[in-house]
């Protein structure tokens, strides 16, 4: 079994990307696309192999794959994400998992972005959110008869349910204090004043973290994860961080 990580590349348009409050200093889209290099550099240093799509110039917001697709097993489910915006971003995606994966796709009225689908274990953890919609979550649960799905309503002000948690491997998590309960869960806790270090993608005992935050990398080392730190300055501004840039799947 190998590990593949599809992404997409950094459009001239990111500079227009969504986001909810104004950047005090616009994207830099030379800038991120370095940081989106160091990313991909990242995900193959935990083992994964890489697949970069390329971008797609009328859809801003296309390098967060993330939310177009949620994979559980040898299944995926590509969404109708929240932003009508955002909707132009699923064919490619479709096209490329398609060679590896049975697809499923969602429907009007559903919506839903696949960082608010936490997967862990045999429960879909997702958030009820201003992107994910009480059809897309039931579409979720349509796709994966196995999984559990236990809806999360957010605290407000939260984009994503992967803004505040993320999977660390086998039942652990990573969790920003004060934000949702995940009980009988192995929770490593974020720090309000770290919260977006909550965000991380973790693939077999490696886990690329955003940079900057020593508390929560502390806590991480101290488990004997191997970290990746990389910079985030620029996907910050549209309101992203590093699972938003990936879909992370096991292939034969
Ligand atoms: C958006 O608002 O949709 C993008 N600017 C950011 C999406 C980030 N996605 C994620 O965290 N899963």
């Amino acid at each position: 079994m190998s590990i593949r990580a599809l992404v997409r590349a950094v459009p001239a348009t990111f500079a227009d990307a969504l986001c909810a409050s104004p950047p005090a200093h616009p994207i830099d889209v030379a800038l991120a696309r370095a940081q989106h290099a160091a990313y991909c550099e990242a995900l193959t240093a935990c083992g994964a192999a890489v697949e970069l799509l390329p971008a797609d110039e009328s859809s801003p917001d296309c390098v967060f794959v993330e939310d177009t697709a949620v994979v559980v097993g040898r299944r995926a489910l590509i969404t109708r994400p929240g932003a009508p915006s955002r909707r132009g971003e699923t064919a490619a995606v479709f096209a490329a998992l398609e060679p590896h994966l049975e697809l499923l796709q969602m429907h009007d009225p559903a919506t839903l972005d696949g960082g608010d689908v936490m997967h862990v274990g045999e429960t879909l953890y997702v958030g009820r959110s201003a992107r994910t919609n009480a059809d897309g979550i039931r579409q979720l649960q349509d796709a994966f008869p196995s999984q559990r799905v236990q809806v999360l309503d957010l605290p407000p002000g939260v984009l994503h349910l992967k803004c505040i948690c993320s999977p660390l491997g086998g039942d652990a998590v990573l969790l920003v204090e004060g934000t949702v309960e995940l009980p009988h869960m192995d929770v490593v806790h974020v720090t309000s004043a770290e919260a977006y270090a909550a965000n991380a993608v973790a693939i077999h005992g490696h886990v690329v973290v955003a940079d900057g935050f020593p508390r929560t990398h502390d806590a991480l080392a101290a488990r004997g994860l191997v970290l990746h730190p990389v910079p985030v300055s620029e996907v910050q501004k549209a309101d992203g961080s590093l699972t938003c840039q990936s879909i992370v799947f096991a292939t034969l």
